[in-house]
Parts: C-alpha cells; structure tokens; sequence
C-alpha cells in the first residue's frame, strides 16, 4: 500500500499540464494519490477498493477533459454542424476500462496500480454499471456514441439522468425479483456537475387561444439541470459530451399555488415533479405509468431543445440559421415531443409562421425506428396531452391539418387513407400516433437492417410511403469493436493484433477480412481455439464463484443473452434442452456433445409471461443440473442480473449465439453481431441484422433454420393453430406435455400449463423441428473442431460491416449530412 502523506503528495499533482506527454505510470500514480487525497479526502491507507476505484476515475477524467474542452472549442470556432442525439436510453456500461483503453492508457494504470499493491481488474471491477436503458436500444445509442467521438463528429447525446436505472434482477426460487439500482451511492466521478446549465420545463395549466399565438399558462415548472459524461474517442484528440439531466427544484415550482401563498401545495407539487428523473421504466411489454412516463419524455426534450437552441445562439445570432447547424435525430418515438417543442418555441417565442417553423422541423429532424410490434409503438391519450402539454397538442393538430390539408387531400386521397395516417386516431379514447407525427415531421426516417426496414415500408408505414417514398431508407446497426473486443476479450485483440499486423483493426473494421486468408491455417485456428477456451474459463469460474455451479470449459457454450420476450423465444429453446434431455435418457451411451446451455435477461416487472420464463429455465435447471444419468452432457444456467458488463464476461466466451427470433419480429439484433464478432457460430432465424450476417459469413458458416416471414405471414393468415404441429410431432408433444404436466415442478404440476397451451403467437411449434434439426447439425460440426473454428475465423473475418463506425458514417451521410472535424481543424500538439 502507498505510503504517502498528505503533505508528501501535495507537491505531486496539481492539474492537468502532464497530459502532453503522454503520462507514465509513475504520474499516473502520483495522480491517483492525489485525487484520492485532495478530491476524496481519504487517507491511503485507509482507503477502500472503491476509493481507489474513485481516485483513479478521477484521474483518468483529467486526461481526457483536455481533449473535451478543445473539442468543443474546435467546434465553435469552425461553426460545425452538429448533430444532437436523443434517446430516453444510454447503456453505457462501464466507463473506466473503456476510457482507458480509448485513451491508450491502460498499461500505465495497471502499472501504476501494480506499484500500489493494487490490481487494476480488481479495482474496475468497483465500478457500477449505470443501466440507465432497458436493452438493445440503450445500448444501440451507448455504440453510436463510442463511433461519433471516434469519427470525430460533432455530436451530443441527450439523455435523462435517472436516480435509479433499470431494477437489479435477483433470482429468488427460481424467480425474478426486482430490486432498485443504487449505481449513483458511490459517486459518480465520470460526471461533471453543470449546476448552472438549468432550463425550465413546464407542465399543464391552461391554453389561452384568444390571442395568436396562443398564450401557454402551465400550472408547474421544473429545472432540468445538466450532468456532463465524456465521451473519450478512441485515440484521438477528441471528446464529446453525453449531457444527462436531472429534475431540480427551482425557485419556479407550482405558480398557482405558489402565488396564492399556499406554499405547502406547493412543495408538495415539487416533490412529485422531483420523481421525474427518479426511475427508468423497465418497461419492453406494455405501458405503465404512463402518466409519469409522458412527463419525462417532455422533460427530456424540452430541457435538449432549449439548450440546443442557446448554443445555436451562441454561434450565430439568428434563429433562422438552425437547420444549417443543427441536426437533431430521434431515437425511436420516446423523444418524438421535441417536435411539437421546438414548434412552440419558434412560434410562440421567435415569432415564426407556422409555415416556417415547421419547414426548419422537416429539416431539422430525423427519426429510427426500432419496432414494428403494435404493441410498443408509443399512442398517447388526447385527454392526458390535453392535461399534462395543452400548448403542444395544440401544435399537433394544427400539423396534423396541415398534412391533411396540403399533403394528403390534393394528391386525391380517399377519407378512409386519411384516416389511417392521422396523427390523431379517432375512437372511444383518442390517441396521438407518436410514430406518425415522427414521420411526418422528419426528413428521413430509417429501419435498423434491411428486412426491417423493407418490412417497415411495405407493413407499417406503407400509407406513408405511398406519399413520401424518398423518406424511407435503412442503416442497419453496428457495435464499437472497442467495447466488444478490446475492452470485452483483451486476449482476442491481441490475436487479432498479432495476425493483423497493429491494432488499425479497431478504427478499420473491414481489415478484419486479412483473417480470410488466415482460416484454414491450423496453427491460427488453435491459437483461437485457446482464445476462446480462456474466455470459457474465466466465465466459468464467474459460474462458480457467483453460482456453485460447475460446468466444463471443454463442453459447447449455447448461449441466449437477452431481454426475456415472447417474441424472442427463450421458451423455445428451453423446448430444445428438454428435447436434448429425453434423447439422453433414451439413449445414454450415444456419442453426446456435451453442452452448457447459458441464458441470462430480465423480464419486465409488469410482464408476466416472460417471468414465467424465467422461472421455467431455473426450475428445469435445477432438475436436469441435479440428475445423476445426464451427467456432464447437460448444464443449464440462468446468470442473474444480465448488464453491459456480464455481457463483456459472457459473449467472449460463447460458442453458439442463439438468434432464434419468430422471423418478422426483431428489428435488428446487435448482440448477434458481438458474438460472431468474438468467434461464435449463430444458430438463428431469417430475422432482422440475421439475414445480413448470412450474406456476409455464406451459409455453410452459420445455422439458418425455421420459417421465413413470408411463411410466417401464411400461417398466421391460415389461422395459425399451434397443435397443427404439436400433434403431428410425438417428441415435441412429449415435451410440452412434461413441462405444462409439471415434470419439472412437481410441488406445483400445472405451474407452466398455460405457457405451453397459450395460442403460441410467435410460432414456436411450428419451428420447433427445423430448430432441433439445426441443433444436430451444430453438433456434428463442433465434433469437427477444425472446421468449427475455420468457420469461426470465416465470422470474425466478414464482420468489418457490423462496425458502428459504419452505421455512423452512413447516418452523417445519408441522414445527417455532417462532416467530422477534419485534421486541419485539430489543435497541434504542442
Ligand atoms: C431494440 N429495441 C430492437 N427497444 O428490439 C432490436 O431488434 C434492435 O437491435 C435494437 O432496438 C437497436 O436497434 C429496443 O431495445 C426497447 O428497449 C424499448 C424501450 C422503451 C419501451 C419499449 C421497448
């Protein structure tokens, strides 16, 4: 442990003036020590993992706050168009690790750690891992971010700062219990506190339409203030700001109230406006507080909008160069408010016409969808928007008439069109169409992979792009091979770095292809092959660690990682593990590939189907893990509590991905394109980013099985009958009926009656048989291990498309129009 005192440290460090050069380990050391004196005020020996954890964050975060500061400088000084990301959701996973490696600094950290009695892995392991979105959406815009910094882009994500993120999972009795996530008790030293970057945000009250405009008299007003997160780049000079706000009580709580005098009503308002930036929803199923929810999804905009507007005014003096300078995109319908806000805010305070405010909009915005399940595309009720944003439902109708007006109706369109595209869909309760107002207002509206995207334009969205074809387009999704490799597989970066000759692989994913001419080699295949088995070592002591369950790194990891959702099929692969299961017992001396089978998600609280699934895969679990004749052939593991970082542990040490989607329903993936990117094979349907992966790989790499969407479609035209395919299939029958019987819990028989007898709306039975024969055919192959990590190498070499670099520059190219800063706009270094 350090020895140094206080006095002996305050001559070490003071700010950042050792950042060029590059700081070594020594001054590394002296910065961590510091911090942890004079920030934390913590003696060092007295100081826990977590202090230092705390320390070293602190210190890490100087070294890249320079390039943050100048970052913005370079953006103000060439008046750089910017493109402003709004999600309701960032999963950003651990920052430390990442920051470290982006920075090229991990060698110095792990020395300097090392020189204190420290172990650097054991200190991040310290860190939270802020959850603050639900899965692949969140985590989506985390990877956008990570290839924005790096590509040099101006950009800044806007989020919400919640108090508690998504719920920790703990599995009680096999069941799901929610428990709060207290990521915030430590500290958050990764943030800048911005107390003075404060906006108001307001809230019901009255619409006075006797004037023009209309004068907005809202009953409440709440501070959005800001909270900073570098963004560091990888390698570069750059750094971009994720600005997360939080609710605040200001001086400018309930008016009315307030006014009158009646100051307990009003800090009584206050309180509940303060729960706004308290809880995420974890919320993939149906809509719940739904009120609340309204409220933060207009209090993350109206906060963005109004800032975007003061830095826009800070670079030019007019209001009507915006869309030259800005671009805002809309991750998915969640922030879709910030439309009908920046309407309000050009007419009611700007002065703009309709007409040209709302043509700054069209350029202005641009929006993603990630969904075309009816059940998630966000309806508000007119009575609650009426209550909770009069002013804005106001602005909504008023463009909803325009578009019928102007758009529509002289292009001939019969009211029965008119009423499907809407933003207003009429019945006992109205609604406001979210979706509907996102694409009528964008200039641009993408699918997240070509099927989804064509499926969008033919299925969802077909009434608008009868009208407006050239809207529509695709990006499809990619992952930041930082997080994915470097920071998740150290020992895979190195390999790749060995046989790619440098680390350019990681801004240059395409090199990744030098690795076709590599397959076939046998030594490289074993040098990956032990890659992999160390990755299968290092979860497998996690298992053991965690759980007390052992399972064998030599056996084939199948692994299905995910939020738990009906439309995903967890419960079909269970119906394969029960099925493996007979077999064995049927048969115990055939030749069995021994399999660990790993699943790991949350259910969302409210959903019960899927913690019904939940609690399936910990019952069979526990039944086949304890039963002496399958031996080792068969393990099952459900890993509590699945996040960013469990992921970084899990994907690299997978064999099989299980991709297994009803096809039609998935929009993209992305953990298919981190898994195959770490060498595994995926066994999955023609399904979202699936079907490109396929066309990138070649069929004889990858495991394809089950319907197509358009087979999909005829079934369920037919009027899909699950027992079509359980009665013509003995084993199947026999495995739905163990389970619905309660073979795997006898304490309570008919516990999973109704999951197997339901009106299986995703089609699991009917794949089910394609599902197992693919199963076999992953079997025969791994038996093979040459041609099994041939076939791995063939993945990792065709993934250089999945980079979300990719995706990002087709986004600033097609969508955004935005060039990143250029070499010749980057300081010198001195
Ligand atoms: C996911 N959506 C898609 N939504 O399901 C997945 O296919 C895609 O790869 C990914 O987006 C990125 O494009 C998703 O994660 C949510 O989590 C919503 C959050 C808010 C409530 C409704 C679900």
């Amino acid at each position: 442990m350090a020895k140094t005192t206080p006095t002996a440290a305050k001559n070490l460090l003071t700010t950042y003036d050792y950042i060029n050069p590059k700081p070594d380990a020594e001054l590394v050391r002296k910065s961590i020590v510091y911090k942890l004196i004079f920030i934390l005020g913590i003696d060092p020996k007295d100081a826990t993992p977590a202090d230092w954890l705390n320390a070293a964050m602190f210190a890490a975060r100087d070294l890249s706050t320079e390039n943050f500061l100048s970052t913005r400088q370079i953006h103000e000084k060439f008046k750089k168009r910017t493109v402003y990301y709004l999600s309701m959701e960032f999963l950003m996973g651990r920052a430390f690790t990442n920051s470290l490696i982006n920075q090229d600094l991990y060698g110095a950290f792990e020395q300097a750690f090392k020189e204190l009695g420290l172990n650097l892995a054991d200190i991040s392991e310290q860190e939270a891992d802020p959850a603050l979105g639900n899965g692949g959406l969140g985590r989506l815009a985390a990877c956008f971010l990570d290839s924005l910094a790096t590509l040099r882009v101006p950009a800044v994500g806007y989020g919400i700062r919640y108090q508690y993120g998504m719920f920790k999972q703990e599995i009680v009795d096999g069941k799901q219990i929610e428990k709060p996530d207290l990521w915030l008790d430590n500290g958050m030293a990764w943030q800048f506190a911005r107390p003075a970057k404060r906006f108001p945000v307001s809230f019901g009250g009255t619409l006075d339409t006797s004037h023009y405009p209309p004068r907005w008299k809202p009953a409440e007003q709440i501070n959005a203030v800001a909270y900073d997160e570098i963004v560091p780049a990888f390698g570069g000079q750059i750094a971009n700001p994720l600005r997360l706000w939080t609710a605040h009580t200001g001086d400018l709580f309930n008016l009315a109230s307030f006014n009158e005098g009646d100051y307990f009503s009003s800090m009584e308002a206050q309180m509940k406006n303060e729960t706004i930036a308290n809880v995420l929803y974890p919320n993939d199923a149906t809509a719940v507080g739904r009120e609340l929810r309204l409220k933060q999804e207009y209090f993350l905009v109206s906060a963005s909008v109004q800032d975007i507007i003061a830095r826009h005014l800070c670079r030019y003096d007019s209001i009507h160069t915006l869309p030259e300078d800005v671009a805002i995109h809309l991750n998915d319908t969640h922030p879709v408010l910030a439309i009908p806000e920046l309407m309000r805010i050009l007419i009611d305070d700007y002065y703009l016409p309709f007409d040209q405010a709302w043509a700054m909009c069209q350029k202005i915005f641009s929006y993603t969808n990630h969904t075309l399940m009816s059940e998630a595309l966000e309806k508000w009720s007119v009575d609650m928007m009426a209550q909770l944003l009069p002013r804005h439902l106001d602005i909504i109708y008023k463009i909803n008439h325009h578009f019928i007006e102007n758009v529509v109706r002289p292009q001939g369109y019969d009211d029965d069109f008119i009423r499907r595209v809407s933003i207003i869909e009429e019945g006992e309760q109205r609604q406001v169409r979210m979706a509907w107002l996102a694409v009528i207002a964008s200039h641009k509206v993408n699918g997240v992979a070509k099927i989804h995207s064509d499926l969008m334009v033919s299925s969802l969205f077909a009434d608008f792009a009868a009208l407006f074809p050239e809207r529509f387009t695709n990006v499809t999704n990619g992952v930041t091979p930082r997080r994915w490799i470097a920071v998740a597989n150290p020992k895979l970066a190195r390999f790749l770095d060995k046989h790619l000759g440098g680390s350019g692989w990681l801004t240059d994913l395409n090199q990744l292809n030098q690795l076709n001419k590599l397959v076939d080699n046998k030594d490289i295949q074993n040098e990956f092959a032990n890659v992999k088995h160390a990755a299968k070592v290092r979860l497998a002591e996690y298992i053991q660690r965690e759980m007390n369950i052992t399972i064998n790194p030599n056996a084939l990891f199948d692994v299905q990682i995910k939020r738990i959702h009906a439309y995903k099929r967890q419960s079909m692969n269970v119906l394969h593990i029960v099925h493996r299961y007979n077999q064995i017992l049927n048969n115990p001396n055939a030749d069995w590939q021994p399999r660990v089978f790993i699943l790991a998600g949350k259910a969302a609280s409210s959903y019960n189907e899927a913690k019904q699934t939940i609690r399936l895969i910990n019952d069979i679990a526990y039944f086949i893990n304890h039963d002496e004749r399958v031996r080792d052939l068969i393990k099952v593991v459900f890993i509590p509590n699945y996040s960013v970082s469990l992921a970084e542990l899990i994907i690299p040490a997978a064999d099989l991905s299980e991709q297994i989607s009803l096809a039609g329903k998935e929009a993209s993936g992305t953990s298919n394109m981190k898994f195959a990117l770490n060498g595994a094979l995926t066994i999955g349907t023609l399904d979202g980013a699936n079907v490109e992966i396929l066309q990138h790989v070649g069929a004889e790499n990858i495991f394809i099985f089950g319907n197509t969407v358009e087979q999909v479609q005829t079934l369920y035209r037919n009027g899909y009958n699950p027992y079509d395919f359980i009665d013509n299939d003995p084993e199947l029958a026999q495995v739905v009926n163990q389970i619905a019987q309660g073979a795997f819990s006898p304490d309570e028989p008919h516990r999973y009656h109704k999951l197997m007898h339901n009106r299986d709306e995703f089609q699991r039975y009917a794949d089910f048989r394609s599902y197992v024969n693919a199963q076999a055919q992953v079997d025969k192959l791994y038996r093979q291990p040459e041609k099994w990590y041939r076939a791995a190498l063939v993945n990792m070499a065709n993934m250089g498309y999945f980079s979300s670099d990719r995706s990002i520059e087709d986004y600033c190219r097609e969508i955004w129009r935005i060039e990143p800063v250029s070499e010749q706009e980057l300081p010198r270094l001195a």
